[in-house]
């Protein structure tokens, strides 16, 4: 595998413009970023930020391109995204490759990524023609109520570096059949996915003899403030930790702005002593270091029945014992790094933090620092027993340290797994179909996402996708989750001869 001809075919070079329109790129006054790579800690190449007037130039662009597309057919557009659909098949291996160099996840997931993008722009074809509304039927005779679904104009995308290519399509596949243009923020961490995304995006835009700002990309930390606080742009989806997410959710409602917030995970696996064990090692284990536990939607914790505590501890101290740390580019390799040394940073610090609470550890962790881990990024996946109510449990650490919980009964283990601030996924482990049905009920889980003898990662993208209380209750990629990128109007027509008022009013002249 030769990395800088992959770069090379993305159109990747050693400097990069950090800001484009669609096939044009603009060189800025911005300063360069350097995108390093946390398999070996090597320079991969470099990204100008936008700065003040790189910002309003791609602004006005997609303001212009607005008036077009709006007006653009949904199915046509819909056509634009099954070529992107196209174009990102013929760069799966390319793509899958750079976001696993530049991310760090294993590159079964940097392809698995990239296929999440062909699987929206598949969704989103097909939703190009069932942008539907519902018709009513009106109080007053011969006259007619339906709704139908705008677009909404600009939408922001400021994404994270953990899934530095899907989140983005998920966002763009749907709000663009909608008729919206985007705006995109990537993370700073992942630049370099996202120009390479943008190149792909902006050969199809241009093959189609599309104009400039239907798809625009601005790298740099100081873009994210500007997005939230631009009333030119109604819609800003936003995926990242609570901490941001507060900010950005206040700044836009401020303004009246929508947001879609998708904001921390803290997510549980109960392991219920009717569960297939087998199973639910590999769900677990897969939850908790796939990404090196770096996905929102990764499993934090594991609430297990007492009747099998022991056994099942056992099992998974010896499933983490046949790990394999290292290049995650290597496919027999099983985690890779860490993002950058601040993440490890900050998992070595929630271990301390978790030691003086009282976590016993039973898989102990700790930074690799030999020779094939000179990024300084690697670390080991970690298992600890604990009790749900420690301040680090209820916590979101970025980092595979997995807690466990004993649990007596199920009306417990639900009270523990709901017993967090965040509400993103939750799954239950059972063959028992009362305590499946349980776990599901109203009276369940209380998060966006709710598995049964399936792990808390990995979610499809026909559903829709987020969840409740500090995770922010946005929803992106399948089922209704398009209406968020448009604007409802309820239209009555009165197609009589007199003028009946609603509610029986008279009002005579
Ligand atoms: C995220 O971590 O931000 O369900 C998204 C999953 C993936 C998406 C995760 N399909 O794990």
């Amino acid at each position: 595998m030769n990395i800088t001809e992959i770069l090379t075919r993305l159109g990747i070079k050693e400097t990069n413009s950090g800001t484009s329109t669609g096939n044009n790129w603009l060189e800025t006054g911005g300063k360069n970023i350097v995108s390093y790579s946390p398999v070996n800690g090597q320079a991969i190449a470099s990204v100008q930020v936008a700065d003040e007037a790189a910002y309003e130039s791609v602004m006005k662009k997609a303001e212009e391109a607005f008036v077009f597309w709006r007006t653009v057919p949904a199915p046509k557009r819909g056509e634009i995204v099954r070529q992107f659909g196209d174009a990102l098949r013929a760069h799966k291996e390319d793509l899958g490759v750079l976001v696993s160099y530049e991310m760090g996840k294993s590159l079964q997931e940097g392809l698995g990524e990239v296929q999440e993008m062909i699987d929206i722009c598949d969704f989103a074809v097909g939703l190009s023609r069932q942008l539907y509304g519902l018709t009513m039927h009106s109080e007053r005779p011969n006259h007619r109520m339906y709704e139908q679904w705008h677009p909404m104009g600009i939408v922001g995308i400021i994404s994270a570096f953990n899934f530095p290519v899907a989140v983005w399509s998920w966002n763009t596949a749907l709000a663009w059949v909608c008729g919206n243009v985007c705006v995109w923020k990537p993370s700073s961490k992942t630049p370099l996915c996202a120009v390479a995304c943008q190149h792909i995006i902006a050969k199809v835009l241009k093959d189609n003899d599309m104009p400039e700002g239907i798809s625009s990309l601005l790298v740099g930390n100081a873009v994210g403030d500007k997005i939230n606080n631009d009333k030119r742009i109604p819609l800003v989806s936003f995926t990242g930790s609570t901490r941001v997410g507060r900010i950005v959710s206040a700044a836009v409602a401020t303004r009246f702005g929508r947001s879609i917030l998708e904001l921390g995970g803290n997510n549980a696996i109960i392991i219920s002593k009717d569960a297939d064990l087998e199973m639910s090692i590999i769900g677990a284990v897969f939850g908790a270091v796939g990404t090196a536990g770096q996905r929102c939607t990764s499993t934090r914790r594991l609430i297990i029945h007492e009747d099998i505590y022991e056994e099942f501890k056992n099992k998974l101290v010896k499933a983490y014992g046949q790990l394999r740390i290292g290049d995650p580019l290597d496919q027999h390799n099983h985690v890779g790094p860490l993002i950058d040394t601040a993440a490890v940073e900050q998992y070595t610090q929630a271990i301390a933090k978790g030691k003086k609470e009282g976590a016993e550890f039973v898989v102990e962790g700790g930074v690799l620092d030999s020779e094939a881990y000179t990024s300084g990024c690697y670390v080991k996946p970690c298992i600890a027993e604990v009790e749900n109510h420690y301040e680090i449990v209820q916590e979101e650490t970025f980092a595979p340290i997995l807690y466990l919980i004993k649990y007596k009964t199920l009306d417990q283990a639900i009270a523990l797994q709901n017993g967090v601030p965040q509400g993103l996924s939750s799954a239950i482990m059972t063959l028992n179909l009362r305590e499946a049905e349980q776990f599901l009920s109203v009276a369940g889980s209380d998060c966006g996402i709710a598995n049964v003898n399936i792990g808390t990662s990995g979610a499809e993208i026909g559903g829709a996708f987020g969840g409740e209380k500090e995770t922010g209750g946005g929803r992106e990629s399948g089922s209704d989750a398009w209406k968020a990128y448009m604007r409802r109007q309820t239209n009555t027509i009165n197609y009589s001869n007199t003028l009946p008022l609603a509610q029986g009013i008279q009002f005579d002249l």
